[in-house]
Parts: structure tokens; sequence; C-alpha cells
């Protein structure tokens, strides 16, 4: 049975699961939620999701919901498909605990502050909210000093967790363009080296096929909702 992915096709989440389906060349069909009318909240929803979010997963009657965690059951799952590397070997702890150590970077030290910066500058102005100038501004500066971390770290490596590209790098994307579309694109671009590896993202085809909403390679979508 092909993979089913339940996703909002423009949510940050859902773009991340998506962008690893097309990166291991995995075929999912896609089940549209609708935010807005509040699909994710319903109890039958609720009893795959309990927290009433998307994305989740069902692979084969497999359920399994957090964008991150399905990034990773995939690419463990479908070893042989698409791109190679997007994790470690497993068994070899070191290099797994420095994947886990850029995975963490990029929940607490990228997205934490970004999601503040795209939700005050945006998100808030769609649902009719003043945005907290001072949240925003907190964020901003917050964020711009871990920039500061990333750069020294991708001075002495191409990536994250090393040498090679994992989920870790690419994780950032979803919340890395935003900050785009809400016009601090320059937090990234001011910094020649977080510049230079953020470009090399965006730059994947995986990523073109996903960023302007999630298309099914299987069946049908239907239609287009959720940004955050
Ligand atoms: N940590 C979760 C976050 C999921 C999440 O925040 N989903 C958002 C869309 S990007 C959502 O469903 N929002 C609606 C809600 O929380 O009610 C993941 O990575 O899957």
């Amino acid at each position: 049975m092909v993979l089913k992915l339940y996703a909002a096709p423009l949510s940050t989440a859902s773009l991340r699961v998506a962008q690893t389906l097309h990166e291991k060349k995995i075929p999912f069909e896609v089940i549209s939620i609708d935010l807005a009318k509040k699909e994710n909240k319903q109890e039958a929803y609720l009893e795959k999701q309990p927290f009433g979010q998307v994305p989740y997963i069902d692979d084969d009657g497999f359920i399994l919901y957090e964008s991150r965690a399905i990034t990773r059951y995939l690419v463990l799952k479908y070893p042989q498909e698409g791109t190679q590397g997007l994790v470690p070997d497993i068994t070899d702890v070191k290099a797994w605990a420095l994947f886990e150590q850029a995975s963490s970077n990029e929940v607490a030290n990228f997205e934490t502050f970004a999601r503040v910066i795209v939700y005050e500058k945006v998100f808030k102005a769609r649902i009719g909210q003043d945005p907290d100038l001072k949240a925003y501004e907190n964020a901003f500066n917050q964020l711009s000093a871990k920039l500061d971390a990333y750069e020294k770290i991708l001075g002495k490596q191409p990536y994250l967790a090393g040498e090679t590209l994992t989920l870790a790098d690419l994780s950032h994307l979803p919340f890395g363009t935003r900050l785009y579309l809400v016009g601090a694109g320059d937090l990234i671009d001011s910094r020649p080296n977080v510049s230079k590896w953020f470009k090399s993202l965006k730059e994947r085809e995986s990523w073109r096929e996903v960023e302007k909403g999630i298309k099914a390679t299987v069946g049908l979508t239907l239609g287009h909702t959720g940004w955050d």
C-alpha cells in the first residue's frame, strides 16, 4: 500500500516530511487536512495524532507523527532508495551522537527563534492580531547570536553533523525559507558560511518539489491550506 501523508500542504512540519519523501524517492499520497476548518481536531484525527497537529504518516497501517521522527523512520526504513547517508550508520555511536547534536541545534537554537519571528511578523497579521514587537525583537537578536555560532561551526565543516549532508541540515529549510518570506533572510545571508550552506540546501531538487506546496506523487492532492 502506498504511504499516506496526512498534511497541510504548506505547513512547515509537513514540508519537512514531504522533502524527505522526495529525497528518498518514496511514492506517497497526500491527504490534505484543513487546519482552518479544524479537521485536525476531530475525534477520528486525534485518534491517530493525539496532539491534533499535522503531519502524520500511515505506512501500511503503521502510524507515526512528529516530523523529525518520521524523517528518521523513512531514512532508516528505506536505506537503498534515493539519497544515501541522510543519517549516519546507527552502529557508529560517535557519528550518531554528532548527528543528534546537530539535530538538537536545529530544534533548540534555530526553530525556537525562527518560529517566533515568522509568527509575530506574518501569522498574527493573517489572523487579525497585532504583532508583539518585543517578542519579535528578542527572537531576532537571539537567533542572530545563535547564527554566529553556526557561522563558526560551518567554517570548520560543510554540514552541521560533519562532512556529509544529514536530516539535521535539511530540517532547517521549512523555517529558514520562511525567514526570507518575512524579510529576515539577512540573518542567513549576512553570514558567508551559513549563507553558502543554506543556499546549497534550498537548491536541492527535493526542496523545489515541495516549496510551493506538497503534491502527492501518487493519487490525489486535495487543495492547499496551512502556512505556519
Ligand atoms: N513538532 C511537531 C509540530 C507539528 C506542528 O506544529 N504542526 C502545525 C502545522 S506546521 C499544526 O498542526 N498546527 C495546528 C495546531 O497545532 O493546532 C512536528 O514536527 O510534527
